[in-house]
């Protein structure tokens, strides 16, 4: 009897040590000595000129740049979309989102997007022990075929596809209901002071942009006439729940408080935080801090605020000795837009600063300027330090390479996009992809592939309609660029590359049958 125990209990230390010694081996594939903490900062419509480390001049952003001189700057890198919603969506599902109908902005009531019984990046990194928190902007909608409950329990969300901990603006800065929500709740909401959504038609008396424009300090130029919630009209009607509203200023503490708390109540095991923060996106309101401190209006105040984020983030993994043992990834959703729906001075005060650096387009577009966004990842040996990547990468990648850095068995999940390019994101593979595809608002995709780009053709208005002043990238001819000798894609060279055009329109058609 006493022998039997002995066997079984030598087994299960010898079975523990052949994992333990598998374990090992992962992690010795990934350079890494313990499984590292991930930290991805996530700005929202931050352009590829928008910051020191690709180049902008008139905006400081010292804690930025400090990664990039740690870490990688990736030159080729692309979110999947030119909006929000489905550059979030493909980034955590490792599809693209245009896959499923739907998936374009979403509204400020609408329903999940995900399909809970489907692996998600963050579903994955907590199969093999990570703590997982999203902390910030959400976008991808909550609770079920009614969309949420929001006087009840608002699931599924975050917590129903892998995040252990969520804290939340449910939407967007300019969306209702104005509250955060944390885990399933909304944030300090007084059961006696019920809230009320309507995305159709006004509800309640709160008044609004359209009929009390005397009372905002900031005036939409573009919808944004809805209700007014601390001095700025939003989209969407809502009343109630007035202990509950946001303060727009210290959104950017807020956030930073709850990505503090996610990692020191985690700093015992491998965590991932995805801080999605509300800047730079609109309404821009800074913190006192930051008001007036760019001499750019209140679009480069808040880019300082964003600098300001990240340098809280890494001192804390600093004081928290976190530092040798997490990987940073800083990128953003989309490109860069001056006038998205709010007077705010951001066209008239942008001087010579280039958000988009230089590229056509911006948000919204198909050209590079829409989806071709800075992508800075620092690793914790050093191993890659400084260096400039012009590896082809899409963030619709995370899936399979951050899933691989963890230690997860990635060749189980079969037809995605997502590829394991995690050599690429190590600055070891200077190639990356073959080929991505991108996305504009509502319009065409295109293909990239090696330095050649092709924009399928499609009728629609050459400008976004509602007001931003930013090309679509519609044409009803096929558009071809060379984007190594064109970066800009000032030449449209279709007509010379029958060939290529040909050959570029079959492999997307091919992509988008899966
Ligand atoms: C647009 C809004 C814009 C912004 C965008 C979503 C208007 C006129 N414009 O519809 O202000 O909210 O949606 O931005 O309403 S994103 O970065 O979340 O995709
Ligand atoms: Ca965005």
């Amino acid at each position: 009897m006493k022998i039997k125990k002995y066997v079984s209990v030598t087994s299960v230390f010898f079975v523990l040590i052949s994992i333990g010694c598998k374990e090992k081996e992962k992690l010795k594939q990934t350079g890494l000595k313990r499984k590292p903490n991930i930290v991805m900062i996530y700005a929202d419509d931050l352009g590829y000129g928008d910051i020191g480390a690709y180049g902008a001049i008139t905006i400081q952003t010292p804690a930025i740049d400090a990664l990039a001189e740690e870490g990688i700057a990736f030159y080729n890198a692309y979110a999947t979309a030119a909006t929000c919603t489905p550059s979030r969506y493909s980034l955590l599902t490792g599809v693209y989102a245009w896959r499923k109908k739907g998936n374009s902005i979403a509204s400020g009531d609408q329903p999940l997007l995900f399909d809970t019984s489907k692996p998600t990046l963050v579903s994955i990194l907590q199969s093999v022990g990570y703590k997982t928190g999203v902390v910030g902007k959400w976008h991808l909608g909550l609770g079920g075929k009614e969309g949420p409950d929001w006087n009840g329990i608002i699931k599924p969300g975050p917590l129903e596809i892998g995040f252990d901990y969520s804290f939340l603006i449910p939407a967007t800065g300019d969306r209702v209901p104005c509250v955060f929500v944390e885990n399933h709740n909304i944030v300090n909401l007084d059961p006696s002071d019920p809230i009320r959504v309507n995305y159709k038609h006004k509800i309640g008396n709160w008044p609004t942009g359209s009929e009390n424009p005397e009372l905002l300090k900031v005036k939409p130029s573009q919808g944004h006439a809805n209700t007014i919630v601390n001095g700025i009209s939003r989209i969407g009607f809502m009343e109630g729940g007035k202990a509950a509203l946001w303060d727009d200023e210290t959104i950017a503490q807020q956030l930073v408080k709850k990505s503090v708390d996610f990692i020191n109540s985690n700093k015992e095991s491998p965590f991932f935080l995805f801080l999605s923060t509300h800047d730079i996106h609109v309404p821009r309101v800074p913190n006192k801090m930051f008001q007036g401190k760019s001499g750019m209006g209140s679009r480069g105040d808040v880019i300082l605020q964003l600098d300001w984020t990240v340098k809280q983030i890494v001192s804390e993994l600093k004081a928290q000795n976190l530092w040798e043992n997490t990987v940073i990834i800083f990128s953003s959703d989309n490109g860069p837009v001056l006038d998205d729906g709010y007077h705010d001075q951001a066209r008239a005060l942008v001087g010579n600063h280039k958000p988009t650096g230089g590229l056509r387009g911006g948000k919204y577009s198909a050209y590079d300027g829409g989806s071709k966004i800075p992508l800075i990842i620092r690793w914790p040996d050093g191993k890659s330090k400084g260096i400039a990547s012009n590896a082809l990468v899409s963030q619709v990648d995370f899936f399979k390479s951050l899933g691989k850095l963890a230690g997860v068995d990635i060749l189980k999940y079969k037809n995605m996009d997502s590829q394991n390019q995690l050599s690429a994101l190590r600055g070891e593979d200077k190639n990356g992809r073959e080929a991505i595809i991108q996305e504009s608002f509502a319009g065409p995709l295109s293909y990239i592939k090696g330095h050649w780009k092709y924009i399928e053709p499609l009728d629609g208005p050459k400008l976004v309609p509602w007001g931003p002043i930013i090309e679509t990238g519609f044409e009803v001819v096929p558009q071809l660029y060379n984007l190594k000798a064109d970066p800009r894609e000032q030449n449209n060279v279709a007509k010379d590359y029958p060939e290529k055009v040909e050959t570029l329109r079959t492999a997307l058609m091919e992509a988008r049958k899966g």
